[in-house]
């Protein structure tokens, strides 16, 4: 079959990659979807088993940092559009190990460039050639200056929200490497002429994700009956967004969002994480049938993260009046409906948290 386009789509395996990915392949059967990813932990082909039959779906195991590898990929496949999520993503690994993050993020997304550029001058495809996944701790961290919350205000906890001129600021080495990265994808766009855009999210929440990250480590933890290892006094606020609202918005800005420009992706959501984690426990619980606040004991605070960002907070207006996206899950709705996917996916679950992960967890978490 002649396809309408071929687009090469990187860490498909990973969290939000592996709702993009089922997104394209299924919204476009017109669309050749390449899938290329390392498979390092986080990535796992399990996620995408409904999908991998699919003729329009290809996967190719390689490394974004093999500059060789994806180039020649990209010009057999003759793709003309990259949508790049490729990256190392947990903030305690990046204190852990710099370099990695450094390597994958930064000279990785650099050679993932530089292959696309190359292809680009080739074929001079008009629409968005290189759509580049940031993140919003890329702007560092906001103050609180309203530390009871009050819905009235702009942001609950603050006036100040992340804006797309919002000057960078990163503070760990993960923020520091995508903040890296996200300056070279400019730099391409204003050095070759190449058509790229960049989006900053906020946390992402849903099925998939690594039970690392704080929902999906907690959910499991509840489940299991083990301590909850809160950082801190629990006071940090994070802005969070349903996995599936932002793979919708990666496919409008994909197809219309305006070269060269940047968009901040978020739903005004923002979350005091003790109140998301005694929410989480209500909401296992009252799924599990176990009589209320069983499970609040589990919550054990524990010696801060190094450099732990204070708040964030996404400003989404430009994509709203701009390109008309909203959210389409409340924070509720969307929160239920994960617990409720780890729940029933026991399996999947047992499966990532088991062998090489399990000692991860040990040396990152002792026996807490
Ligand atoms: P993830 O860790 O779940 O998945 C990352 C994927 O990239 C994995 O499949 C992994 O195998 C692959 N990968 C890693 N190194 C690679 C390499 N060198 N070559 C090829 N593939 C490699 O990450 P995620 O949470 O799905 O995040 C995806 C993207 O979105 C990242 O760029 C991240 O910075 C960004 N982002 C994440 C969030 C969030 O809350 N998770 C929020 C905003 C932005
Ligand atoms: O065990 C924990 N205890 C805890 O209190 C973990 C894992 C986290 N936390 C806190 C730290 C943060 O304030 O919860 C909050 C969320 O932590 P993470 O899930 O690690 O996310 P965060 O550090 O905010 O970064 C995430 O959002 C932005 C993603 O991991 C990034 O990839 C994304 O760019």
């Amino acid at each position: 079959m002649e396809y309408k386009r071929s687009i090469l789509i990187t860490g498909g395996a990973g969290f939000i990659g592996s709702h993009v990915v089922r997104r394209f392949v299924k919204a476009y059967p017109e669309y050749r979807i390449i899938n290329l990813d390392k498979l390092t932990y986080a990535g796992n082909l399990d996620n995408l088993r409904d999908i991998e039959k699919a003729p329009n779906y290809r996967f190719f195991k390689a490394d974004i940092c093999d500059f060789e590898t994806v180039y020649d990929l990209m010009r057999q496949e003759r793709v003309d559009g990259v949508i790049h999520l490729a990256a190392e993503s947990h903030v305690d690994r990046s204190i852990k190990d710099p370099f990695t993050f450094a390597r994958t993020n930064v000279l990785g997304t650099l050679s993932l460039l530089q292959a696309a550029r190359l292809c680009w001058e080739e074929r001079k495809y008009e629409g968005c050639f290189f759509y580049h996944i940031s993140t919003d701790e890329v702007y560092g961290a906001l103050e609180m200056t309203r530390p009871e919350g009050d819905k009235d205000g702009r942001g609950p906890y603050g006036d100040l929200l992340f804006r797309e001129d919002t000057a960078y600021h990163p503070h760990s080495p993960y923020s520091a490497s995508k903040a890296s990265s996200d300056h070279f994808v400019r730099a391409f766009h204003d050095t070759y002429g190449m058509p790229t855009v960049v989006t900053n999210c906020s946390n992402n929440y849903g099925p998939y994700q690594f039970p690392e990250k704080l929902i999906p480590l907690f959910i499991n933890n509840i489940r299991n009956r083990k301590p909850l290892p809160v950082y801190g006094k629990g006071e940090n606020v994070r802005d969070w967004l349903y996995v599936e609202d932002h793979a919708a918005a990666i496919d409008l800005i994909f197809h219309q969002g305006a070269a060269g420009e940047t968009y901040n992706i978020g739903g005004f959501n923002e979350w005091k994480n003790i109140d998301l984690i005694r929410l989480m426990i209500a909401t296992v619980d009252r799924l599990l049938g176990r009589p209320e606040g069983a499970d609040l004991d589990l919550i054990t605070f524990v010696t801060d993260r190094a450099g732990h960002d204070l708040r964030y907070a996404i400003d989404p207006s430009k994509l709203r009046d701009t390109l008309g996206w909203k959210p389409s899950v409340t924070f509720e709705q969307g929160l239920e409906r994960t617990v409720r996917w780890y729940l029933d996916n026991k399996a999947w679950l047992d499966a990532v948290t088991s062998g090489a992960y399990a000692g991860y967890y040990e040396e990152m978490y002792g026996n807490r």
